[in-house]
């Protein structure tokens, strides 16, 4: 392995500290040690130690002028016992012994110290310079510790080098799970990322969205805060105030009763303390002293628990304290453990340091039981000078615990115990790691295993404080599980620190009703106010900041979540209306066809001749045709339906109208004009007027048809603009008003020439019928265009139909039916002399005027 020039220097600037320490010391380099076949070290905190700045390169000696750290002689008394309970194990590494090192890791340069002094040789002060430590044997084949992530964010980093594996009883730092900087660092604590994720729940069940953020001056604290407002903004809880409790000043600092002062003055009930021990202990002496009352505090793992902080006098008066602690464990044993070394004075094992309780008694030399046996004592008073283990101690030292069990199952896998006996061959720590990495057991009812990325998968509990007069306890309310993350929580257990037992509110706006969208209102995005969302529009839940707009086919009432789809609507063959109208259109068309049969019946009859004679099939196949593209008005719009309809019936209806104009024409000639201009009547029927005119009338339709059909030809289109929650289906016809204005006009020029024929013989006089008829059109047209103006649903298409028809129905009646009515009832006046009698009367009349 190749070295970075860095840790060399690292390890030669040490040097020289490590030969001080070990030429002042005669005995060995270790507080505690055992002989075993394998030796694993462990780093403990036994000592409370505040470190000052140095001025020279010492390191700290921890139990000078330091008062004695129970947490950390609860959780090194545990690894002894793990490592005797394996070396009386007849099933886990048979005949192997265990021999441990410890070291009391109180400061910076105490762990440095310890750090390289496990990476020296066996019986060497030392830590060779080498490009490749595959076979290089250090002291400890495996190191259980230290407690802090500041302390093991160095350890881990010189530990990966050599790839010692290293398992961390209580540093959660976030920054250990990443493997391709501490390849060889495992832990039996979570990291604080899941930490995160269990606040943020906790958070979140009980929709507290405006909190403040307390850290601790260290490697805990701010990773924490950073982690915590990371996945905190992700879930719409933002943090009103962010704190770092000062580290220096203890709890009379000015700096932290500012501190306190600001985060009253933010109003927030909630604060979530990611502190260490001491700079907690600081920070609620401090509350307590302000008479903070009636909030919450949410702690972390790290304090939740520790006696340092409920023990301070007047803290009930605080409010609720939630915090999450790792999962409670049971060590059965630990506390005869402790307390059988302190009875059996002939223990040959190493226990206590002699300076362990230097200062808890002076003149500690005159103890009773001075059998010197080294640097390691049987010292009788370490017991006496800590408390019993409370649950903070008993779950770190159960941590501790498994993490030996899980460094001697990885032992006895790489020997090859399972085959019943042990190699005991040369162990490298390497090879240890990799076992060590696959390890699965179970101890005491709890499941050892390391994910990827050396984290446990174990989960926290929640518990609450609870005072019973001025006596401390605390309640186990829920837990945390990992995989699928998830919080359970027995909301009825907590007792809150509010009149009427009301669970707290912090939040910075009351939640919108549904449908009102947030409009945030300052810098923070948890501060909003409400606005309705418009019509039209909807609020998702993924966003509640934007109205988005519905789509097309849909439509939303004003406040809405949702939308709703439109009803679409046409005009449907099965509609009341469409059967009137059907039954209307199939009835003209069989009188139109009953009435071409009985015309071409009666063809040679004046009144057919009259007529118009042959004309008249024209006319009434136009009518037919027309009467038939009124069909294409029902069902739901289509393609062909909408680009023929209208051409059909303009068409035919211009056919129909020309028809009946040169018709009056003729009629008009003949009696006026022939004897005013006879050249000109000789011309109109030399050159047969008629039908060039008919035919001039119909090209022109044709050719207007075909233009609005190149240019905007009509298509199934869908209206949404008229109704709200209805679409309209229906043909785009805009420019259905130019063949209209062209039949009207030719009805108007129709009319004009009919007119004055009015006087014309009774059976030559279509005058008064076609005036009938056009006005009929023309009625139906203003109708049509008023409701045009004013109306637009789907039964549009059949006031269309119904003007159309009536239109139709009025030439069909003004024309036609007076004629048939005739030829069937009245056929004495169908005669030729009848027809002659009439010219003749009018002849007369007309020489009279
Ligand atoms: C280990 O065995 C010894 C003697 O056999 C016994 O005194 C001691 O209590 C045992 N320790 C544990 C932790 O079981
Ligand atoms: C333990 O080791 C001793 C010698 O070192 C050997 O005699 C004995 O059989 C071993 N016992 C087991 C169970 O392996
Ligand atoms: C807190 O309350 C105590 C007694 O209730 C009082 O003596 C003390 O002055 C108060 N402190 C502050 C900062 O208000
Ligand atoms: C130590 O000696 C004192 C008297 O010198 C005695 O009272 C005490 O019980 C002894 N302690 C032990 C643990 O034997
Ligand atoms: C651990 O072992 C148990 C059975 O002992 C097994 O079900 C589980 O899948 C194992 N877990 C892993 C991660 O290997
Ligand atoms: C904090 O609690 C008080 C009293 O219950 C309440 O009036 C206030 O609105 C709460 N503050 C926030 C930010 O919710
Ligand atoms: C809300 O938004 C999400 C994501 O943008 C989307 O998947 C979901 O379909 C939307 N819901 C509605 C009702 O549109
Ligand atoms: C709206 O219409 C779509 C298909 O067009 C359908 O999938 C959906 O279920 C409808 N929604 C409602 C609320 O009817
Ligand atoms: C301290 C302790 O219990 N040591 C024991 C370790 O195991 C060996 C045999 O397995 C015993 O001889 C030691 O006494």
């Amino acid at each position: 392995m190749m070295l970075s020039p860095p840790f060399i220097l690292y390890l030669y600037l040490l040097a020289p500290c490590y030969w001080a320490f070990i030429c002042q010391n005669t005995g060995p380099s270790s507080d505690f040690r055992m002989d075993g076949d394998y030796t694993i070290a462990g780093f403990f905190r036994l000592h409370s130690y505040s470190t000052t700045v140095k001025s020279r390169p010492e390191v700290d000696i921890c139990d000078r002028a330091a008062s004695v750290y129970s947490h950390g002689y609860h959780l090194f008394q545990a690894m002894r016992l793990a490592i005797e309970k394996i070396n009386n194990s007849s099933s886990l590494l048979p005949n192997v012994t265990l021999g441990y090192e410890i070291y009391n890791t109180c400061s910076e340069s105490a762990n440095m110290y310890a750090t390289l002094s496990i990476l020296a040789q066996s019986r060497q002060h030392h830590v060779e310079v080498l490009s490749t430590f595959t076979h290089y044997q250090p002291k400890a084949v495996a190191l259980i510790g230290p407690d802090s992530s500041h302390f093991t964010l160095t350890t881990a980093a010189i530990l990966s080098i050599l790839l010692v594996p290293e398992i961390s009883y209580e540093a959660s730092n976030e920054l250990l799970s990443l493997k391709s900087t501490y390849p060889s660092f495992l832990r039996t604590i979570p990291s604080d990322r899941l930490q995160v994720e269990a606040l943020v729940l906790l958070l979140q069940e009980f929709r507290w969205n405006w909190i403040a953020v307390l850290g601790s001056d260290d490697a805990y604290g701010r990773n924490g805060i950073k982690t915590l407002k990371e996945v905190v903004a992700k879930h719409d809880i933002c943090a009103a105030y962010q704190g770092i409790i000062p580290m220096k000043g203890g709890a009379n600092s000015p700096e932290l009763k500012e501190m306190l002062r600001v985060l009253v003055e933010t109003g927030v009930n909630v604060t979530v303390v990611f502190s260490n021990v001491d700079s907690a202990t600081d920070f609620f002496d401090m509350v307590v002293q302000e008479n903070v009352t009636e909030k919450v505090w949410l702690g972390t793992e790290a304090w939740s628990l520790a006696s340092e902080v409920w023990s301070i006098p007047g803290i009930h008066r605080i409010g609720t304290v939630i915090g999450l602690s790792v999962k409670q464990a049971k060590l059965p044993g630990l506390e005869e453990f402790e307390s059988a070394h302190v009875n059996s004075e002939k223990s040959n094992v190493a226990m206590c340091a002699p300076d362990l309780g230097a200062e808890g008694s002076s003149g500690g030399s005159s103890s009773n039981e001075s059998t010197s046996q080294g640097c390691n004592q049987i010292c009788t008073r370490c017991h006496s000078l800590t408390s019993a283990p409370q649950a903070f101690d008993i779950w770190a030292a159960f941590n501790v615990y498994s993490a030996v069990f899980a460094v001697a199952r990885g032992l006895h896998n790489l020997l090859g115990c399972c085959s019943g006996a042990c190699s005991k061959d040369k162990v490298y720590p390497w090879q240890l790691l990799e076992k060590i990495k696959q390890v699965n057991f179970t101890l005491q009812n709890s499941k050892v295993l390391f994910d990827a990325n050396g984290d446990p998968l174990t989960g926290y509990d929640l518990v609450m404080w609870k005072w019973t007069g001025l006596t401390w306890s605390f309640d186990v309310i829920g837990s945390f599980l990992q995989k699928p993350d998830r919080l359970n929580i027995n909301r009825d257990g907590i007792l809150w620190h509010t009149k009427d037992n009301q669970v707290p509110m912090s939040a910075c706006s009351k939640v919108c009703v549904k449908g009102e969208k947030r409009m945030q209102v300052g810098l923070h995005q948890c501060c909003f106010d409400c606005v309705a969302c418009p019509a039209g529009t909807f609020l998702n839940s993924s966003d509640l900041y934007n109205c988005q707009p519905c789509g097309t086919d849909q439509w939303a009432p004003m406040k809405s979540e949702i939308c709703l789809n439109r009803t679409t609507e046409f005009l449907s063959w099965a509609d009341p209306v469409s059967w009137a109208l059907l039954t209307a259109i199939t009835l003209l068309l069989l009188l139109l066809a009953g009435t071409t049969a009985l015309f071409a019946q009666n063809l040679t009859t004046p009144v057919v001749k009259s007529a118009g004679g042959r004309m008249c099939f024209l006319m009434l196949g136009a009518l037919i045709c027309a009467c038939c593209s009124l069909y294409c008005y029902f069902g739901e719009p289509t393609w062909h339906t909408c680009l023929l309809r209208l051409p059909i019936f303009s068409i035919s209806f211009t056919i129909c109208l020309s028809c009946t104009a040169t018709r009056a024409f003729q009629i008009v000639c003949i009696f006026k004009l022939a004897s005013k201009w006879p050249a000109f009547y000789r011309a109109w029927v030399k050159h047969n007027g008629p039908n060039l005119f008919i035919g001039a009338c119909t090209a022109t339709q044709v050719a207007m048809c075909l233009v609005s059909l190149s240019i905007n030809p009509s298509v199934p289109r869908k209206d949404y603009t008229t109704f709200v929650t209805m679409t309209i289906f229906q043909c785009s016809e805009d420019d259905a008003v130019w063949g209209l204005l062209y039949n009207t006009m030719l009805s108007v020029c129709c009319f004009v020439i009919s007119y004055m024929g009015k006087d014309l013989p009774e059976n030559y006089n279509e005058a008064k019928c076609i005036t009938c008829s056009l006005l009929i059109n023309l009625v139906s047209f203003i109708c049509y265009l008023t409701t045009y103006i004013f109306y637009h649903g789907k039964y549009l298409v059949a006031i269309t139909v119904l003007s159309n028809l009536s239109t139709l129905s009025g030439i069909f009646g003004g024309y036609f039916l007076p004629k048939g009515y005739i030829i069937l009832f009245r056929a004495e006046l169908n005669t030729t002399e009848h027809f002659q009698m009439s010219i003749q009367s009018y002849t007369r009349k007309s020489s009279s005027d």
